[in-house]
């Protein structure tokens, strides 16, 4: 196994140890909540699901780098690679008790992302990919939408913390949007929006002002599913950006006209 295979595979015993702390917190009656904003949450889930990765990851790969939601960077010199880990996105849904939330877990090198997973705890469901291989949910390879027309296409997005404060919230975007496709999903999960759009569950995926752990993952398993990823304009993408379209060729091009 190469470097990156290890990893990969590590990055999925972590990322559902993670589940399983996430897990038997949900189910728990009551949660401990704190607030970052009077919209944007932490809970201690969060926070024990990112102990549980980074423990781990300073285990058995002291080497290497990390950038992670809560604890942002933690730099070692000279390391080849960095881990960037969303512990749990969908914190909105997970402090309502809804069920869609993720673990992501991307493997940065001097070349770029070069694998990614994302777990879905719910459903005991693992999203990954490497870097010019297949994409992958469990065992089985997945594959992008094949639709070419937006009015067919089911499109999901989001809309940022910011979005009472500063009216570049997306909504000018959504609205455009709403007119032109089939219908517009909204899971509260990033993460989960690009899994989803690499399994052709989405036809598309756009959003703004996302942080590099929603989206670095996701936007390497939709590559290698087959589809495309763009900026919001056309751009190439840039995980740091925070902004991205996601789907097969045809209907990026056709959301990157609408939008
Ligand atoms: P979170 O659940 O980890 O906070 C919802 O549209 C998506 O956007 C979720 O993936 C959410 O991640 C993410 N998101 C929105 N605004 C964000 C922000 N300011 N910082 C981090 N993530 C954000
Ligand atoms: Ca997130």
């Amino acid at each position: 196994m190469n470097d990156i295979e290890s990893r990969i595979e590590y990055a999925k015993i972590f990322a559902k140890g993670a589940g399983k702390v996430l897990l038997k917190r949900f189910k728990k009656r009551k949660l401990v909540i704190e607030k970052k904003g009077d919209i944007d949450l932490v809970t201690d889930a969060d926070k024990k699901a990112e102990a549980h990765i980074i423990g781990s990851i300073f285990n058995k790969f002291p080497e290497d780098s990390i950038l992670a939601e809560e604890s942002g960077d933690i730099l070692v010199k000279n390391s080849k690679y960095r881990w960037i880990i969303d512990p749990l996105d969908g914190t909105t849904n997970f402090a309502q008790k809804f069920y869609l939330f993720a673990v992501s877990i991307a493997i940065e090198s001097e070349r770029g992302i070069e694998a990614g997973v994302i777990y879905i705890p719910y459903f005991d469901e693992m999203y990954y990919a490497i870097k010019g291989k297949e994409a992958f949910l469990n065992n089985d390879p997945i594959k992008i939408s094949q639709k070419e027309k937006l009015i067919n296409s089911v499109i999901a997005t989001g809309f940022p913390y910011s979005k009472n404060e500063n009216n570049d919230n997306n909504l000018k975007e959504h609205n455009k949007m709403i007119t032109k496709c089939r219908d517009i999903r909204r899971t509260g999960s990033a993460a989960i929006d690009l899994a989803y759009t690499a399994s052709g569950i989405w036809d598309g995926y756009w959003e703004k002002k996302l942080k590099p752990w929603d989206i670095a993952a996701g936007a390497l398993i939709v590559k290698e599913a087959g589809g495309v990823i763009k900026g919001l304009k056309g751009e190439n993408f840039d995980y740091m950006s925070g902004n991205i379209i996601a789907g097969n060729e045809k209907i990026v091009n056709l959301m990157i006209n609408e939008l």
